[in-house]
């Protein structure tokens, strides 16, 4: 078991900042084959878990501010899977056209990036589920995006909550059959949950 954590750990830590793009159609062409996506609400815990995935401190740069990461910023893992870091959505603080901006660089990227083999979607295990994901859930449905979820925060909650959370979330994932794979959990300070997460990044990147 400790060898494999080793493994993975070194797996992720063999990483590389490809770049920011403001839109899905300037990413430039990548040799990558595999890739993977990480979206959720506003400070969410995106790029932070991206940072405890890859145990990398500052790779995905982080803010307690909602509303940190405006781009498509990609990072390569081994030279085998591409790893992307989206802006969040469903922050209110932020004028109504720059909300409306950053939804459409989120949409377009998930319609139209051939590449993308699995998105996670965070979800901060205080907050529960919103709106804002719901719709986010429908656009992965319609566009038949295999996805799975991502508790994160979970040292903000009690072990009674958590289960709770998880159990409203599998109810409502009946809605989402054909496109939802798993749930995880995750705490950024002391790593919990990041193992399961990366055996999973793992298993796509060699999926052929
Ligand atoms: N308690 C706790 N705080 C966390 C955890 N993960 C992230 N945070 C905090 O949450 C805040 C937001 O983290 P980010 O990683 O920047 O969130 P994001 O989803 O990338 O945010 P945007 O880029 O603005 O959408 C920061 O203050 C982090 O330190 C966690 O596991 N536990
Ligand atoms: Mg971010």
């Amino acid at each position: 078991m400790a060898s494999l954590n080793k493994n993975l750990n070194k797996f992720f830590n063999n990483n590389k900042f490809v770049g920011s793009f403001p839109s899905y159609k300037d990413i430039p062409y990548l040799e990558i084959k595999r890739e993977c996506c990480f979206i959720g609400r506003s400070n969410v815990g995106k790029s932070s878990l991206i940072n405890s995935i890859t145990g990398t401190k500052k790779l995905a740069k982080t803010s307690k501010t909602p509303g940190r990461t405006q781009a498509i910023n990609i990072f390569v893992i081994s030279e085998k899977i591409n790893m992307i870091d989206l802006p969040g959505y469903g922050f209110a603080k932020v004028s109504k056209v720059a909300r409306e901006n950053l939804m459409t660089l989120i949409e377009e990227y998930i319609e139209n990036r051939d590449k993308l083999d699995h998105v996670f979607l965070l979800i901060d295990s205080k907050v529960g589920i919103k709106n804002s994901d719901i719709d986010m859930f429908d656009l992965l449905g319609s566009c038949s995006r295999k996805f799975s979820i991502i508790l994160t925060k979970i040292d903000k909650v009690s072990k009674s909550y958590l289960d709770y959370q998880k159990k409203s979330i599998l109810s409502l994932m009946k809605n989402y059959k054909d496109s939802f794979e798993n749930i995880y959990q995750s705490e950024t300070k002391k790593n919990n949950g990041i193992t399961e997460i990366q055996r999973s990044i793992y298993g796509i990147s060699q999926s052929s």
